[in-house]
């Protein structure tokens, strides 16, 4: 974005212009892979965003086979028996955490997420507790073990299975007889997940069951009927866990279904405990590919490594034989996960072809959610150009605050949208970044360095690092892309600013695009090695007209398939804002337009509507959220979300003190 007080008004030629001009892209441009792509479960799983993990036995781990599997293949673990009842707390009141210790540990140090397994489960359950009959002691006991367990794991645990398989098989929806149910009566649910919240505020929730993986059953719909009354209510509940032990038919038919419409309740989905008997690979994949399918499904665990590792392992359910060797689902698995190209020549079902972008869209816009928040240093009049990555169960945002006194950078982050305005504002200003002119922040993680970047301009384009994206005062201090601005830049910039930088990568190289205010979008690259040094050989990447190519670009790819998406903010002949789309089938290729006219537009007020009422008419800077959260930007195909700049209308007067507000699309034309 432009720092300086900018053009309040159009021309009408511009329309004219917009006509007229095409999109040229240079003739370089080196073929890039289609896709990033990793050749282990847990590294492709990362890519959009979700974890791959695998059940853990702490009997297991002296087993070199299992252990060199189980370190390469996976990055989050179950301890499989090890935070049960039974073991944690056989006798009332003594507690032995060794066995989990020894689980949680290992995964700690090698970076593995943890699921905590489970607290309230009416089997692996010791005699002591399934003998009360107090109702007063139960709830002591229950509420006991629950907080016992959680302050041990705080901070080590992802996720924990708060209460697991309450609900009764059959046809009655309800819950399942149990010593907790019979005393305490159906509500000893809620008041575990009560106790659970307070008892470790950062862990995410989850209600996990089996047999709720189709749509229809009366299971389903009870466990569906709970976690939309916990919803409701304001019981704290974060995910719902499907197990999936299926048969050799693999998932039912609308298991996509019942996870997106869980998710569609507000809360994550997460596939638990999956095996399926045989192993078939098209099952494996079925699987898998409604997990990818459904944003929210944020990970999958395998109940077991080998098939001689697990609890049915006469029907061969996992995906590695007895000997450790990849079995054919491994590949349909990885394949399914967006991975692998090898894998696809050597016979494995081809991967789902993602439903491309449609040509025209539709949007419906949130009221502005996030509005600038000073305090006595900060005397901030708009917050504008957010970047967002949802990491870690949160969406963590970077924006510009911007004053008459000009520009510097904010952070926040809340778990869900309805809390985005009461989160805290940390000004980056006081962390090593520093004080004056940094705006238009663009947030990413570098999965090769493990680090996040955050990408920004100063007058040069620059960035800072830092190891975790949760702790402001990690960043580094400022470092420059360039030693100066490219030649390239220089002779057609005209009289605009050199703004909006924007860093993707593919497999191969990254690549650096910038905006001049002058109808430019520039495009530099190095390599993936070399990152973040060696940008070099400065193209213009398209152009247009000043008003119709004038800045914020974003360039993503599109999961699953082989395009990739360019936005670019023009101003319309109204003077708002709006944004064009082009898309590519690489990053250096040419960029073909999609829906990139004033009449049909990627997103402006003419395709937008606004149903908590009309709070803007500028669609301005702003960015998607992503799948995933790594340097390749890459988005979903499917139910487009973007964050974005608004501002009141009727408002005027010096550009750097407008009211920018930030507020969210939703695509509503998603034919998938
Ligand atoms: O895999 C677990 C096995 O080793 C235990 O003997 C069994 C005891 O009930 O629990 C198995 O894991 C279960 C999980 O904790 C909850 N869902 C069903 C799983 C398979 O029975």
């Amino acid at each position: 974005m432009n720092p300086l007080k900018r053009l309040g008004r159009r021309r009408a030629s511009v329309l004219a212009l917009l006509a007229v001009a095409g999109l040229v892209t240079p003739a370089a441009a080196t073929a890039a892979p289609d896709t990033v792509r990793a050749s282990t479960l847990g590294a492709q799983a990362a890519q959009s965003g979700r974890y791959f993990g695998t059940a853990v036995a702490a009997g297991r781990l002296g087993d070199g086979t299992y252990t060199g599997i189980l370190d390469r293949e996976f990055n989050s673990v179950t301890p499989e028996n090890e935070m049960k009842w039974d073991t944690i707390e056989r006798s009332r009141g003594s507690f032995n955490f060794g066995p989990g210790d020894q689980i949680a540990n290992r995964a700690a140090a090698r970076g593995q997420r943890l699921r905590g397994h489970t607290l309230v489960w009416h089997q692996q359950l010791p005699s002591w507790v399934s003998s009360i009959r107090d109702a007063n002691t139960l709830r002591g006991v229950m509420n006991n073990h629950i907080t016992q367990v959680m302050n041990h794991y705080k901070g080590k645990v992802y996720a924990w299975d708060v209460v697991n398989e309450a609900f009764a098989d059959g046809g009655s929806g309800q819950t399942r007889s149990s010593v907790f149910r019979d005393v305490l009566g159906t509500g000893f649910i809620e008041e575990a997940f009560r106790s659970a919240r307070s008892a470790d505020p950062s862990a995410k929730l989850c209600y996990n069951d089996y047999n709720i993986e189709n749509w229809s059953d009366a299971k389903t719909q009870g466990v569906y009927r709970m976690v939309r009354d916990f919803k409701a209510r304001g019981v704290p509940i974060d995910c719902v866990g499907l197990q999936s032990h299926f048969g050799a038919g693999g998932p039912p038919a609308g298991f996509q279904t019942t996870l997106s419409n869980f998710a569609a309740l507000g809360v994550d989905v997460q596939i638990t405990e999956l095996d399926i008997a045989q192993a078939p690979t098209a099952a494996y994949a079925n699987t898998v590919r409604a997990c990818m399918n459904v944003a929210r499904c944020t990970g999958i665990t395998v109940w077991g490594i080998r098939d001689s590792d697990s609890w049915r392992s006469g029907e061969n359910p996992l995906l590695f034989d007895r000997n450790g060797n990849k079995k054919p689902a491994y590949q349909s698995t990885l394949t399914a996960l967006g991975g692998s190209a090898a894998t696809r020549r050597t016979g494995a079902p081809s991967p789902r072809s993602a439903a491309a972008l449609p040509s025209s869209f539709r949007w419906s816009s949130s009221g502005a959610l996030i509005a600038p928040k000073p305090d006595a240093t900060h005397n901030i009049a708009g917050i504008k150009d957010p970047s967002v990555v949802y990491y870690n169960g949160k969406y963590h945002v970077f924006a510009s605050t911007a004053s008459s006194a000009g520009y510097n950078l904010v952070y926040l982050s809340f778990s869900d949208w309805s809390q985005a305005g009461s989160a805290t504002h940390h000004y980056l200003d006081r962390t090593p970044i520093g004080a004056g002119y940094r705006a238009a922040p663009q947030v990413f993680y570098n999965t090769q360095q493990r680090l996040w970047y955050l990408v920004y301009q100063t007058g040069n384009a620059s960035y800072s690092t830092n190891p975790d994206i949760s702790n402001p005062s990690g960043w580094s201090a400022p470092r420059n892309f360039y030693s100066s601005m490219p030649d390239i830049i220089r002779q057609n910039i005209g009289n605009g600013y050199w703004v909006d930088m924007w860093v993707i990568c593919d497999s191969a190289n990254c690549y650096l695009f910038s905006s001049d205010d002058n109808g430019h979008l520039y495009r530099s690259q190095t390599t993936v090695g070399q990152f973040p040094n060696g940008f070099t050989n400065t193209v213009i990447a398209a152009q247009d007209s000043k008003y119709a190519l004038f800045e914020a670009s974003n360039v993503y790819k599109v999961q699953g398939s082989n395009q990739y998406l360019l936005l670019v903010e023009a101003i319309g002949s109204d003077g708002r804002r709006y944004f064009r789309s082009w898309t590519a089938s690489s990053l250096a290729g040419s960029w073909s337009p999609l829906a990139a006219s004033e009449s049909n537009p990627f997103a402006k007020s003419s395709n937008v509507t606004f149903p908590a009422g009309t709070w803007t008419r500028d669609i301005s800077h702003g960015e998607m959220i992503r799948a995933g959260y790594d340097q390749t930007l890459t988005i979903p195909a499917c139910k487009l979300q973007y964050l974005y700049q608004g501002k009141d209308p009727n408002a005027g007067g010096d550009y750097n003190s407008l009211p920018w507000r930030l507020g969210l699309l939703t695509q509503t034309n998603s034919t998938c």
